[in-house]
């Protein structure tokens, strides 16, 4: 009998990427199928040399998660609380700038503010959060709000949410967060975020923001219910809508942590599926410059492994992400820029600390201490 050798469907996806051919929702469901991490990942890790060269970028910035009431209510979610519920809070206008402030004094160049989708708080007590902090400091970057929160604003302010990005934008706002993307999928979203919006508004929100001249980022929550299908699916709906704007600045995956969610009996990620979807938003995502690893929730240690599947981005400082840390994350929520610096040049890449709109502030050459 002569030996017929299996298909070998990564060689296929190898031979497209050395001709520069866009992937298929069928190539990404091969890498993600695959076994073969170290294959996959070098993969990626070719073609981000590539297309963004060898510089990781960080940025020096803050959340400020200015309430967890939220009345969608998601099943991954360990943050969102009833308005009555005990350990509910919303912070004031000043209680939000005092910790702007405090960002600032530490040296942030930006801020990422989210919260949830409040039944009572006035939209104009959140603008007033985005005034508040351009006043003060007239060059941070203010990231804020994500889809699903414009358009509660909207629903609120009975106008549409491109009135709400354009009003928000005239106040100071800078670009949206990737946040409460999910999944996409109509049926992973009835399964764990029902009263959320849809993914179609997701994105044509964001498309809307582009039209307007803000950037924004997206994001994936994987690591539940959904299928790896589900995962391309969800990838490639973003390479769509970037085809067309442009506008988005980095992918963001973020690894499902089960701890105190309705979902909470569902394991964690494991470290090869973490760095696989790296390694897999990277080849199919071909038309996005920053992948950027959350380091909050997959640890430093595997953030900076992931800097060889793919990743060019290592997010910021971060201090109080209130969303990971209540989910379980036990990575903890700030670290010094001198630390960031030392694990990327560990990683034999130089560091450079960006701004909110990824211009240099600063590049750290291995071997330069901080
Ligand atoms: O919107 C909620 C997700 C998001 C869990 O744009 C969870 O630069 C994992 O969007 N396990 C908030 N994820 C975080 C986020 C983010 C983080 C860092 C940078 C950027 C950026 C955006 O986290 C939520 C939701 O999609 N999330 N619960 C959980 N248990």
């Amino acid at each position: 009998m002569p030996h017929i050798a299996a298909p070998d469907p990564l060689a296929l996806v190898e031979e497209k990427v050395a001709r520069r051919e866009r992937l298929s929702a069928a190539d990404g469901l091969a890498l993600f199928e695959s076994t073969d991490l170290v294959r996959v990942g070098r993969l990626a890790d070719q073609v981000r040399r590539e297309k963004v060269g060898d510089d990781v970028y960080f940025v020096v910035n803050r959340h400020i998660n200015y309430t967890n009431v939220c009345r969608n209510r998601c099943r991954f979610c360990a943050f969102s609380r009833e308005e009555n519920e005990p350990g509910a809070y919303t912070l004031t206008v000043d209680e939000v700038l005092d910790k702007a402030q405090e960002a600032l004094a530490d040296g942030a160049t930006e801020i990422h503010i989210v919260g949830g989708e409040h039944p009572t708080l006035p939209y104009q007590a959140v603008r007033a959060m985005v005034s508040g902090i351009r006043e003060m400091a007239p060059g941070v970057h203010i990231k804020a709000f994500t889809a699903s929160e414009i358009a509660d604003f909207a629903e609120k302010e009975g106008t549409s949410p491109e009135a709400i990005l354009d009003d928000l934008k005239a106040a100071g706002l800078d670009s949206l967060p990737g946040g409460g993307a999910e999944i996409f999928a109509p049926r992973v979203r009835a399964a764990v975020c029902p009263a959320k919006i849809s993914g179609e508004r997701w994105l044509a929100i964001h498309e809307a923001a582009h039209r307007l001249g803000l950037r924004t980022n997206a994001t994936m929550l994987y690591g539940h219910v959904e299928t790896l299908a589900e995962r391309v699916d969800h990838l490639l709906r973003l390479r769509e809508v970037q085809d067309r704007t442009g506008g988005f600045q980095a992918f963001i995956p973020l690894a499902f942590q089960p701890g105190n969610s309705a979902l909470s009996h569902l394991p964690p990620t494991t470290g090869v599926d973490d760095l696989k979807t790296i390694a897999v938003a990277r080849l199919l995502l071909d038309n996005f410059l920053a992948v950027k690893t959350y380091w909050v929730m997959t640890g430093l240690k595997l953030a900076q492994t992931a800097l060889f599947f793919g990743a060019n981005d290592m997010d910021g400082t971060v201090v109080e992400e209130v969303i990971s840390l209540l989910s379980g994350a036990e990575h903890g929520q700030m670290i010094p820029k001198a630390e960031l610096v030392r694990v990327i040049h560990d990683a034999g890449r130089p560091a450079v600390e960006r701004d909110g709109l990824y211009h240099t502030l600063q590049r750290y050459e291995i071997g330069v201490e901080v």
